[in-house]
């Protein structure tokens, strides 16, 4: 079996590719599906995975994973805008807007939707921690400002991080449903 892996954002992929390689094969389809505007992640991300799976002239199940950053103090903010923000603001000046606050608690969020025409699911995950000054090298997005028991996202290997995170908690729940399939 194959899915297409909806992003424009290679980072995703390479964390969906371990996950899944049990129950399938992973393809990137590195296409911008239509995000509507909503604060539910569920919703951006099934509306999304249908969108996809139109688009395309083939009927493979298609997944879209749509994540955010949730920094509690902040009413959620960036929340569903996350991409957004990142783009305008960028992840330093988050940090900067997230310095003076007493509670830098946050939590990453993210919404798996799968669309094969006939059936759409979604798989959610999220993982607390805290706002921190930017720290490592590796993953994605705002990563090195994501700190969970001490260490940021950053400064973790992409195992490490998919043990812990909203995706990969996402990314096992669609992979069992789909054994079960
Ligand atoms: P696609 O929609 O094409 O998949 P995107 O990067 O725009 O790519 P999202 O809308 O889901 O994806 O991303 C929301 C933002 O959150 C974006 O700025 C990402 O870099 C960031 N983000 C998502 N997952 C993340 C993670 O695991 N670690 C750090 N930042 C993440
Ligand atoms: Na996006």
């Amino acid at each position: 079996r194959t899915l297409r892996f909806v992003t424009t954002n290679p980072g995703k992929v390479a964390e969906a590719e371990e996950y899944l390689a049990d129950v399938s094969d992973v393809d990137r389809f590195d296409y911008d599906y239509t995000e509507i505007q909503s604060d539910d992640l569920a919703e951006i991300a099934a509306r999304g995975a249908e969108d996809a799976f139109q688009s395309q002239d083939s009927q493979v199940p298609v997944v879209v994973d749509d994540a955010g950053l949730f920094v509690r103090a902040l009413d959620g903010f960036p929340g569903p805008y996350s991409s957004y923000v990142e783009d305008t603001l960028g992840v330093e000046r988050v940090w900067q807007l997230c310095e003076g606050l007493e509670n830098r608690r946050a939590a990453f969020r993210c919404v798996v939707a799968y669309a094969d025409g006939d059936t759409t699911e979604t798989f959610a995950g999220s993982v607390q921690g805290t706002i921190v000054a930017p720290r490592g090298e590796g993953g994605f997005g705002y990563d090195p400002i994501f700190d969970h028991d001490g260490e940021t996202f950053a400064e973790m290997d992409t195992a490490e991080k998919n043990a812990l995170s909203h995706r990969g908690r996402a990314l096992a729940k669609l992979a069992d449903w789909l054994a079960e399939q």
